[in-house]
Formats: structure tokens, C-alpha cells, sequence
């Protein structure tokens, strides 16, 4: 019996091991109000790539929401366009990346109940590498700030 024990250990110490190549860090989660009717809510946080190599935020999931996608937004003169990050959003070997208004940012559709400020929505975020990452990201008001200077809580 003891040499199937060791065997089967070791191949889940080998199953194991790509994750622990990955790591990422999600850093003040937040998510933005809603409307009673919005369809669609805004998703925001700082994530960080502990590992040693190139990770890609795909997307996610929720109860709260059809589907959550990693949008991009610029300006096309003096229009703000959205659009899905094709094949994910790259994140370096410890670096990092900000998703904000008005830049990168997660994109609830098809959103089953409004977003209340004050309550803890988790989305389950998906990394090409580091796999699914369940966060608990908290609904602020419209005009919170990411790491404002003048929060008065
Ligand atoms: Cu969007």
C-alpha cells in the first residue's frame, strides 16, 4: 500500500506546481453604484503579478450579472469607446496594473439587480495562469476616488 500512497502524492505535488509559478494580488476592489435600471455596472481594483512570469486577466463571473469582461476605454476625438481587451489584459512579472475610471475596468452585463452601496459583491476573476481568483469587491458611490486623500469614513 505505502508505494501507491507515495505516487499519488507526488502527482499532486507536480498538478500542483504551475499555480504556484503564478501569483497575483488584488488590491482595493471596488465596484461602482448603480442605477435601479442600469443594465450594465463598472468594476475597479489594482492588481498585482507576484509571479515570475506574464499573467492575463480574461475576465470573470458573479451571481449579480450575465458576464463580467475586461473593457478598455478611450477617447476617438470627443467620444469615450469601450471595448473589450482582446485575448486579456497583460500584466508583467511584478508589475501591475490599474483598472479606473476612464481606463481599464471589469464590465458587468446583463446585471440581474442594481449595485447598492455599502454591500460586498465576490467575482470570481480569471487569470490565464493564475487560474480563478474569488474577490470580494465593495459597491462605493459614484464619486469615490481610488486611494482619494479625502475619504471621511
Ligand atoms: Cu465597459
Amino acid at each position: 500500500m505505502k508505494p501507491n500512497v507515495s505516487i499519488a502524492c507526488l502527482a499532486a505535488l507536480v498538478a500542483s506546481a504551475p499555480a504556484l509559478a503564478a501569483s497575483v494580488r488584488v488590491e482595493t476592489p471596488w465596484l461602482r453604484e448603480t442605477a435601479p435600471a442600469a443594465k450594465a455596472g463598472g468594476g475597479y481594483a489594482v492588481i498585482r503579478n507576484a509571479g515570475k512570469v506574464e499573467d492575463r486577466l480574461l475576465g470573470g463571473s458573479t451571481a449579480v450579472a450575465a458576464s463580467v469582461d475586461v473593457h478598455s476605454m478611450t477617447m476617438d476625438g470627443n467620444i469615450m469607446r469601450m471595448r473589450p481587451v482582446s485575448g486579456g489584459l497583460a500584466i508583467a512579472p511584478g508589475g501591475s496594473v490599474a483598472l479606473k475610471p476612464g481606463g481599464y475596468h471589469l464590465m458587468l452585463m446583463g446585471l440581474k439587480r442594481p449595485l447598492k452601496r455599502g454591500e460586498t459583491v465576490t467575482i470570481t476573476l480569471r487569470f490565464a495562469k493564475a487560474g480563478d481568483v474569488p474577490v470580494r469587491f465593495r459597491v462605493e458611490p459614484i464619486d469615490h476616488q481610488l486611494g482619494g486623500g479625502h475619504d471621511h469614513h
